[in-house]
């Protein structure tokens, strides 16, 4: 009798550890992939932001179908949208109250139209969820920076948004606040207090009251913080506890947090804070035709999904609808190949019908701890130990060879985030072989290997863990077979190598725009590209033909030198912005602080110019980069014509290559790019500095 009452004592379940998910949170979770829609104002000015001044009229796209756009989504695997209902522009594509800067005003639909209204018919339609980004800067209102704004604008905007358009499985406020604007015809630049300014609590509060179901998504959360890069990736080892910590040592808010963590999270941090990678599918988040062609490829976005949903965090993929309200025919067959890629990859758990043998049961009660929950589908039925054994091991037996380069575990984490430390062996020629190991599992854990492995058995051992562990899945799967892209690359010199992971026996290029086939030219020694274009690659072997590669080469730039550098560094150092070398940043001297900070180059002969382009620092750090500029040209380097001027939008958070085409192409042997502003103060600081 007593034995049976300590077995009934142990047989309960283990105590959860640290911070934990709120349902809601869990639902989020579970979501796993959804996408977010920039169709707005910066759609029709072909900008990444729109400044807003402009004027309702341009707004028309004719043939928008909020139905194929959400069926796009769905095809790629996604279950929810997240619609940018206002962008920093604040231009609203709902009728709304608050202003007159909205979609009524435009022609689409004569003014009848509600682009919200569709997405959520559509959404209903076809079973998916619906979120909303409701940007708090506002360019185009003249209260913005004053509390009525945030009280009598914001906040009822959002009023409107989560009592006409639910439900919403997410509220997204994003961290891009203040700068300059149209303000109500001031045009001026304008200051908010990140941290005191919106009061989120209160906003919040009303979040909670008309959406409790939406999952708050800011810069530190509350219920999803941002993942740090608009790169679509968190950290190879992640936390869903968080930590946020403010760069200026205040209270951190929305905005105000070092990204620096937000990858990876903190280990035992002292909320539940998982992590969504932002990441627009196209080089923008806006649609620019100049960046047709240019969309990451299915296999490019499987790489990003097992480095966002296969560590533990969701997916929020930017569309980008063109002017007409239309994704591109490109755009929409990459989502389905992405779809049915990840479709094909996990229809089957290798692992369903194996035997398990677990080193350790709590309080030895296989059916209410036993390892066979680990293939059920249940994210929450869990495989556990006895309190004292961290560190258990599990052989999978799978009776016959099976071969797989994709191995999923999944922590149950409504007992939170446990386990530290895990590996993998496979059984080969008599004996065990580690083939992995990772220091985080969480919500969802994929591991992804190289190359496909084939055994009988394997082993799951749990390395490190403060308490005993409680595993959800365990799941073995392979990945369709494919040939990798080829990798495009150019040195100094002007010699262009194309390569490939591993040997093919053709590759197939084009240097004029051309689509790539086996018809096309075979690369078989680098050859010499000197000038502008785009080059275009695929590999072919045993039948099989990769995706192409596409690269952009500027004009390249050997014999170029630097004629003067106005913010008085050496010119040796500033070579650095031209050595054709993404990794070396040329930072302008600090005593040039008030000064602009400019370089100038002598391209050595007479050139025609069609545009430029600036490569902001890539080491993830935002000091110096530049987000004003001036760009000149000279014949002699004597008497210079500026041909651009403007702002590098969103370049903090997005910092790819700015291309900047100039109005008409013009003959120039000198060029000066100068730093009107740069984000952080400082000195400026330039990666690389091109023509074409
Ligand atoms: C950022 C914005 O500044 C970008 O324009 C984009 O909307 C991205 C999703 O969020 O904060």
């Amino acid at each position: 009798m007593l034995f049976f009452c300590t077995s009934r004592l142990f047989a309960q379940a283990p105590s959860p550890y640290g911070a934990l998910p709120t349902p809601r949170q869990l639902t989020w979770q579970e979501t796993e992939m959804y996408c977010i829609i920039h169709l707005s104002m910066a759609t029709m000015t072909d900008k990444e932001w729109a400044y807003g001044d402009e004027n309702p009229a341009i707004f028309n796209p004719s043939n928008f179908d909020a139905m194929k756009i959400v069926a796009a989504a769905k095809a790629g695997g996604f279950k929810g949208i997240i619609v940018v209902a206002k962008h920093h522009d604040g231009f609203c594509l709902w009728p709304t109250k608050t202003t007159s800067h909205n979609i009524s005003a435009s022609p689409w639909k004569n003014g009848k139209g509600d682009l919200l209204k569709d997405y959520q018919e559509a959404c209903r339609k076809l079973g998916m969820k619906m979120g909303v980004y409701l940007s708090p800067w506002d360019r185009n209102s003249a209260l913005y920076g004053s509390p009525a704004y945030v009280s009598t604008i914001y906040r009822q905007q959002l009023k409107e948004l989560y009592t006409n358009y639910g439900p919403l499985f997410m509220s997204w406020h994003d961290g891009a606040n203040g700068g300059d604007g149209y303000y109500g015809g001031k045009r001026e630049v304008r200051k908010i207090d990140r941290s005191t300014y919106y009061g989120w609590d209160t906003t919040w509060a009303i979040t909670r009251k008309l959406q409790p179901g939406a999952a708050i998504f800011g810069d530190a959360g509350p219920d999803v913080r941002w993942v740090g890069n608009e790169e679509g990736y968190a950290g190879e080892t992640y936390w869903a506890t968080f930590t946020p910590q403010a760069a200026d040592g205040k209270v951190p808010s929305n905005g105000n947090v070092r990204y620096e963590e937000s990858p990876t999270g903190t280990r035992n941090g002292k909320y539940w804070i998982p992590a969504e990678c932002d990441v627009p599918s196209r080089p923008g988040w806006f649609y620019h035709q100049s960046q047709d062609g240019q969309t990451k490829s299915a296999y490019k976005l499987i790489d990003l999904y097992y480095k966002s949903v296969g560590r533990g965090a969701c997916l929020d993929l930017g569309l980008s609808p063109d002017k007409n309200g239309q994704l591109t025919q490109e755009d929409i067959d990459n989502l389905r190949k992405f779809g049915a890629i990840l479709k094909q990859t996990f229809a089957v758990n290798l692992a369903k019908g194996a035997t398990f043998q677990a080193s350790n049961i709590r309080s030895n009660e296989a059916n209410k701890f036993g390892p066979q929950f680990l293939t059920d589908d249940d994210r929450y039925s869990y495989w556990a130990t006895d309190n004292n054994v961290a560190t258990p091991s599990l052989v999978v037996d799978l009776h016959h060879p099976a071969t797989f380069n994709v191995i999923r575990l999944r922590e149950n984490i409504k007992l939170g985030q446990r386990i530290e430390g895990a590996a993998i062996d496979i059984y080969q020629n008599g004996s065990w072989k580690q083939i992995a190991a990772v220091n985080s599992i969480g919500a969802n854990r994929l591991i992804r290997l190289p190359q496909n492995v084939i055994t009988t058995k394997v082993r799951l051992r749990i390395t490190a863990s403060p308490v005993c562990i409680a595993i959800s899945d365990f799941g073995l799967f392979k990945e369709p077979e494919h040939l990798s892209a080829p990798v495009i690359s150019r040195n100094r010199d002007g010699l262009v190598d194309i390569t490939t992971e591993a040997p093919v026996s053709e590759i197939h290029f084009t240097t004029n725009e051309g689509e790539p086939d086996k018809n096309t030219t075979r690369f078989t020694a680098p050859f010499a590209f000197s000038g502008s274009g785009t080059i275009k690659a695929i590999a072919i072997e045993g039948g099989k033909q990769s995706e192409k590669t596409v690269k952009f080469f500027g004009l390249n730039k050997s014999g170029w030198t630097i004629k003067a550098d106005t913010a008085g560094n050496t010119a040796q150092a500033a070579m650095r912005a031209i050595d054709d070398d993404d990794h070396t940043i040329y930072i302008t001297k600090s005593s040039a602080i008030s000064q602009p900070k400019a370089i100038t180059v002598d391209m050595g002969k007479e050139l025609t110019i069609n545009g430029f382009s600036y490569l902001p620092r890539q080491d993830k750090k935002t000091e110096g980069i530049v987000d004003r500029y001036k760009y000149e040209l000279s014949l002699d380097g004597v008497q210079w014509f500026t041909v651009a001027a403007g702002e590098f939008s969103n370049i903090a958070a997005n910092p790819i290559e700015q291309n900047i085409k100039i109005k008409t192409p013009q003959k120039a042997r000198y060029f000066r790019f100068t730093a009107l502003h740069v984000i952080a103060g400082g000195p400026a600081t330039i990666a690389e500095i091109g023509v074409f």
